[in-house]
């Protein structure tokens, strides 16, 4: 059985001020019966964790260089954000593919430093809108997957989220028969190579959800939560999406 996940992705957003919105979390889920993790811009990391002291809920970073020190000027290394508090690492979000021009290889590298240092990535695929409408949503999301996941992944270190590019932060989002579809889909490769252990790697939906939103997507066969963006910066927002898993 597959336990639930709520990830919230602060993106470049949030300060010291905004950590009056992890005090509301901790307060209004002191006991969730899900996975909630924030995943807060880096230098916020240690501060959110230090703020949530031994409440259940967890911390994440955004993403990690794929070696553990050196010449890499503004760089995280994965061991740093498990000294800062983070259990937890999104990786190749199509942020950092489109920004930092990160290749699957390199999402593939970070995702093995993210295992190395005991974190569990939270790896990001989706297609764009071209691809969408060009009927190649699981060519890309399949090649995405194999190129992006170390022969290390398990149930345990690696949960996966779909995120189609055209539906991030623009109010846009797939059906709930496109979801499960590219979820399924998923699900099959993940199932060809890691067999049963597949069966316990969570798959979270991304892009766009909402309060009004979230249940419907709960719903849908093989999603296991969802990485939450705008809606989890404020915890009047990010609470019902929680309450709806
Ligand atoms: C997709 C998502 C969080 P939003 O990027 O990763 O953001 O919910 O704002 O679309």
């Amino acid at each position: 059985m597959r336990r639930k996940l709520v990830a919230g992705n602060w993106k470049m957003n949030g300060t010291g001020a905004d950590l009056k919105e992890i005090d509301a979390l901790g307060i209004a889920w002191a006991a969730p019966r899900v996975e909630i993790v924030v995943c807060p811009p880096a230098t916020l990391v240690s501060r959110v964790a230090f703020t949530l002291g031994g409440q259940p809920i967890r911390v994440g970073g955004q993403d990690c260089h794929a070696e553990q020190s050196g010449a890499h000027t503004g760089d995280v290394a994965a061991e740093m954000l498990a000294e800062a508090g983070a259990t937890h690492v999104i990786l190749g979000h199509s942020e950092r593919r489109a920004d930092h021009g990160e290749t699957d290889a390199i999402v593939h590298a970070k995702v093995e430093a993210a295992h190395r240092a005991k974190l569990t990535a939270i790896v990001c695929v989706g297609e764009s809108l071209e691809q969408r409408e060009g009927g190649t949503t699981l060519d890309v999301v399949a090649g995405q997957l194999a190129a992006s996941l170390p022969d290390g992944a398990t149930a345990q270190n690696t949960v996966v989220a779909y995120e189609p590019i055209w539906a991030i932060g623009t109010g846009k989002v797939p059906s709930t028969e496109q979801i499960a579809e590219v979820h399924g889909a998923i699900r099959d490769k993940l199932r060809e190579r890691f067999g049963e252990e597949a069966d316990g790697i969570r798959l979270l939906y991304g892009g766009s959800v909402k309060a009004d939103n979230a249940e419907a997507i709960f719903a849908t066969a093989d999603v296991d939560g969802a990485l939450v963006g705008g809606a989890s910066l404020k915890s009047t927002d990010f609470s019902p999406i929680v309450s709806a898993l």
